[in-house]
């Protein structure tokens, strides 16, 4: 299992939050996600073996919001 936080742009508020953790739980390889919206951060717990971290970047931009690379 891997775990990585990652820096998220145009989340303003808990439905924001929302929305990005249940489109995280609906991807296979996801096992957890937390987002901290003072913090800007996302941290996901994943699986290596199914999915790779560009596609959980994927994920999160086509919900409109930014990953900072
Ligand atoms: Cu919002």
């Amino acid at each position: 299992m891997s775990k990585i936080a990652l820096k998220v742009m145009g989340m303003s508020c808990k439905n924001c939050a929302k929305a990005i953790n249940e489109a995280l739980d609906k991807t296979d390889g996801v096992s957890s996600c937390e987002v901290d919206l003072p913090g800007k951060l996302v941290t996901v717990e994943f699986n290596e073996d199914t999915i790779q971290k560009n596609k959980i970047i994927h994920v999160i931009d086509d919900l409109g919001y930014e990953v900072v690379r």
